[in-house]
C-alpha cells in the first residue's frame, strides 16, 4: 500500500488542503454580496477578485456550491447560436473555457467532440443554414453537413431514424463543440474566488433584500443582516423568490428540464449529437457514461423530481437514433430548473434598482456561459455599466419590444 495512502487513511484529522475554507462567520458587511453558488455566482467572484481587485465579497449558497443547474445540465459547449448577439457572447464563453484548466490549474476535463444538431425536415435544415451563416460571418466554426458525412462521422447512427421518425436530411456541424466536467467547474471557480479573498458561505439563505431610495442597502439572510451596496443575483430557476425582495418585474417562467445518465460503455460516441426535432441530445463522458436529456417539462414547477415518463420518452427516441441501445441500463436520473424568457436570451446587467445586478433567463444554456457570465458580470458589478457583450441582454429590452429571439438555436425542444 502506497505510505500516503496508509497515512491518510491513519489519520485522525483530515489533512489535504481544502478546496476553500468554510468562513465560521458572516460579517456584518461586504462591498458586494452575491447571492447563488452555481458556476455563474462563483465564476462572478472570481473575476471580482482578479480582475478587478474587490475582494470583500461573501457568495451566499442556499445548498452547497452547484448544487443547482451548475450541477444539473449535460455539460455541453458551443457557440453556434442564432442571433449576432448570441454567437459573440457564447463564442468568449468557449475562448474562455478553453484555457480554462491552465487558468484555474484544475482540469476540467474539457474536451472537444464535434457537436452536431440533426435536420429531420427541410425547415429544419433552413434554420441550421441561416445559424451556419451568422457563426461563418463571426469567425465561428460551423457548416451544414449533409447525411453521407454525418454517416461517416458517427457510423453508429441510423439516418432512416427506423422508420419510426422523418429522415435525417443533414446537419448544422459545429467542430468546436464540446463537453466538460461540471462540478469541476464550480469547485475551479470556488478555488479560484477563495485564493483571490472570496467568503463563500454555504447553508445560508437569503430572506430579504434592504432597499433605502431605490438602491439597495442590505440583505437579510437566516444568520443575520449584512450591510452592502451592490448585490449580484446569479440564482437561475430561484431568480422569481429574489426579484420579488426588491420589487423587479421579470417575464420569466421556471420550468424543470430532466435528464439522465446510463452505466458506462466503452468509448464508441466521440460526437455530441443533438435533434430538437426528437427533442434528444447525447453525449458520451470520459467515463463511458451516456450523458442524455430531452425537452423541458411542459408545465411551470419550482421542483426538481425525475420521472419515468421522461426517461420512457427520452429511451424512444435515443433508440430512433442508435437503434442498439435497447439494452443500455440506465444508471440515474436528475432535473434542473430553466428560468426561460420569450426570447431564449439571458437577463443580465444593471436593474431600475440602484446597486442590485442580475443574472438570469438561463432557460436551457447556463453552464456553457459559466466563464462568459463570471466575466461580464464582474466588469458590470465593478463599474456599474453593463459589459459591452451583455448590452442587449438587459432586463430593459423587454420594454422596449428589442428582443433577441434565439430559440432556433436551441437544442431543446420547448
Ligand atoms: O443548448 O446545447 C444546449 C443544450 C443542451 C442541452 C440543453 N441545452
Amino acid at each position: 500500500m502506497p505510505y500516503r495512502l496508509l497515512k491518510f487513511g491513519l489519520e485522525r484529522a483530515y489533512s489535504a488542503p481544502r478546496m476553500f475554507r468554510s468562513p465560521p462567520t458572516l460579517r456584518d458587511s461586504y462591498d458586494v454580496v452575491i447571492i447563488g453558488g452555481g458556476g455563474h455566482g462563483l465564476a462572478a467572484a472570481h473575476y471580482l477578485a482578479h480582475e478587478h481587485g474587490i475582494r470583500d465579497v461573501a457568495v451566499l449558497e442556499q445548498r452547497y456550491i452547484g448544487h443547482g443547474g451548475t450541477g444539473r445540465n449535460t455539460a455541453i459547449i458551443r457557440s453556434n447560436y442564432l442571433t449576432e448577439e448570441g454567437a459573440r457572447f457564447y463564442e468568449f464563453s468557449v475562448d474562455l473555457y478553453r484555457d480554462l484548466s491552465r487558468a484555474l490549474d484544475f482540469n476540467l476535463f474539457y474536451s472537444e467532440r464535434g457537436h452536431f444538431t440533426l435536420a429531420h425536415t427541410p425547415a429544419s435544415l433552413r434554420t441550421q443554414r441561416w445559424r451556419a451563416e451568422v457563426n461563418k460571418h463571426l469567425g465561428i466554426d460551423s457548416e451544414v453537413v449533409d447525411p453521407a458525412f454525418i454517416k461517416e462521422t458517427i457510423p453508429e447512427i441510423d439516418l432512416t431514424c427506423g422508420g419510426h421518425q422523418p429522415p435525417i436530411v443533414g446537419a448544422l456541424y459545429h467542430p468546436p463543440g464540446a463537453i466538460a466536467r461540471h462540478d469541476a467547474v464550480a469547485w475551479a471557480y470556488a478555488r479560484g474566488a477563495d485564493q483571490g479573498g472570496v467568503e463563500i458561505h454555504q447553508q445560508t439563505s437569503v430572506t430579504g433584500i434592504e432597499i433605502a431610495d431605490g438602491k439597495v442597502a442590505g440583505v437579510h439572510t437566516d444568520r443575520g443582516f449584512i450591510k452592502t451596496r451592490k448585490v449580484l443575483s446569479a440564482v437561475a430557476g430561484w431568480t422569481p423568490q429574489i426579484q420579488r425582495m426588491v420589487g423587479l418585474r421579470t417575464p420569466l417562467t421556471v420550468h424543470p428540464l430532466q435528464a439522465l445518465v446510463t452505466e458506462p460503455y466503452k468509448p464508441w460516441l466521440d460526437a455530441i449529437v443533438v435533434s430538437a426535432s426528437l427533442h434528444t441530445y447525447v453525449s458520451q463522458s470520459s467515463r463511458g457514461e451516456l450523458v442524455a436529456g430531452a425537452s423541458l417539462d411542459p408545465y411551470e414547477l419550482t421542483s426538481m423530481r425525475s420521472t419515468l415518463d421522461f426517461a420512457e420518452g427520452l429511451a424512444g427516441h435515443m433508440m430512433d437514433l442508435f437503434p442498439f441501445l435497447g439494452h443500455v441500463n440506465v444508471l440515474r436520473q436528475w432535473a434542473g430548473l430553466c428560468d426561460m424568457t420569450p426570447d431564449f436570451s439571458p437577463i443580465m446587467g444593471t436593474t431600475p434598482v440602484g446597486g442590485f445586478y442580475i443574472d438570469a433567463g438561463w432557460g436551457t444554456w447556463g453552464f456553457k456561459a459559466s466563464p462568459v457570465c463570471g466575466y461580464t458580470m464582474a466588469h458590470t458589478v465593478a463599474t456599474g455599466e453593463d459589459h459591452e457583450l451583455i448590452r442587449a441582454f438587459n432586463l430593459a429590452r423587454f420594454g422596449g419590444f428589442e428582443l433577441v429571439g434565439e430559440k432556433g438555436a436551441a437544442s431543446v425542444g420547448h
